[in-house]
């Protein structure tokens, strides 16, 4: 009789790896935010090699890493769409077995970007056995696709050259972003803290937690790591946190106690798009 394949098996499995350098990239990137995109627009662009949930394998090898991107976001629709335009692309000639994660903070408390990013690691993880993580800001988009979205031996920080700071990284600890970091290096930190609310801080408090545990911020060149930022004004509801200077000198205190094991959220929707997966949830903002 003939072997039917195992439906069970995860597809891929026999499939020779990608190779180290993916062969289809273009390099440097024409990207510009001027024309009005609908998401229609995107899942016709991009949508037939996309599988429901933002969800993409090469089907040539096996992709070396099974990345979750997770975006946090509130009130940014068309960020989004441009985000999706091009960031889809990019990470399908990368050869990334990937989806996308977006996760939408509920209601109008105060924003907390770091909590969101927790969210997600956890949200993506009930999903597919994801290895690596990449945080991404819903306004920032690679202008070289050679700066691969792909996790390394130390956490690594992609947008090292944005528009907005003249491509010039503004501090040598910003972690701020972009940022790759395997399940392993994320649990080492605990994750990010949850309880930096409104703008600002919980990036440096993640760049200290992993300095802390003996880790090193790995980074692209400055030519490959360009970025074009979105231009935006203030959110509302996401003002400085007054408290940000004060709660980075007790990074080392709190560390332990507050991140993925203190995490604790309650999901009000999932949807998933062909683009993405849109997960909404309270974050439980004070009063
Ligand atoms: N974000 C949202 N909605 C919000 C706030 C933040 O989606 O209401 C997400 C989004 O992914 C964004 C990220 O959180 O890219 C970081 O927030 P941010 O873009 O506000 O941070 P940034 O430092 O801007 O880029 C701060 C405000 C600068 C105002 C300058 C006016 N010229
Ligand atoms: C630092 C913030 C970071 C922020 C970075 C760049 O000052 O959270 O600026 O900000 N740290 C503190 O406030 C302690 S940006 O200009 O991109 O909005 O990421």
């Amino acid at each position: 009789p003939t072997v039917r394949p195992n439906p069970t098996e995860s597809p891929g499995r026999s499939l020779d790896p990608c190779p180290d350098v993916p062969p289809n990239l273009r390099g440097v990137l024409h990207v510009e935010f001027r024309t009005n995109r609908t998401l229609q627009d995107v899942r016709n662009h991009v949508g037939p090699l996309l599988q429901l949930g933002g969800r993409y394998r090469p089907t040539s090898c096996r992709a070396k890493q099974k990345v979750a991107v997770i975006v946090p976001f509130r009130n940014r629709s068309q960020h989004l769409n441009h985000w999706l335009y091009y960031l889809h692309p990019v990470l399908m000639r990368q050869q990334l077995d990937y989806g996308v994660y977006v996760i939408n903070q509920d209601g109008d408390g105060a924003f907390n970007r770091a909590k969101l990013m927790n969210i997600g690691f956890n949200e993506s993880l009930k999903e597919y056995d994801y290895d690596c993580f990449v945080f991404s800001d819903v306004d920032l988009v690679p202008l070289d696709d050679r700066n691969l979205y792909r996790c390394s031996d130390h956490p690594r920080h992609l947008s090292v050259a944005v528009d907005k700071f003249n491509f010039i990284l503004p501090y040598a600890t910003i972690f701020g972003g972009v940022t790759a970091l395997s399940k392993q290096q994320f649990l080492k930190v605990n994750g990010f803290s949850n309880t930096f609310w409104g703008w600002g801080g919980e990036d440096d408090d993640l760049s200290q937690r992993l300095s802390y545990r003996g880790m090193f911020i790995s980074r692209p060149d400055s030519v490959t790591g360009r970025y074009k930022m979105i231009k935006h004004g203030r959110d509302s509801h996401n003002d400085p946190n007054p408290n940000r200077e004060q709660k980075l000198t007790e990074t080392y205190l709190n560390m332990d106690t507050d991140g993925i094991n203190s995490l604790s959220y309650t999901v009000r929707e999932i949807r998933k798009d062909l683009l993405y997966t849109f997960v909404t949830v309270d974050v439980q903002a004070p009063a």
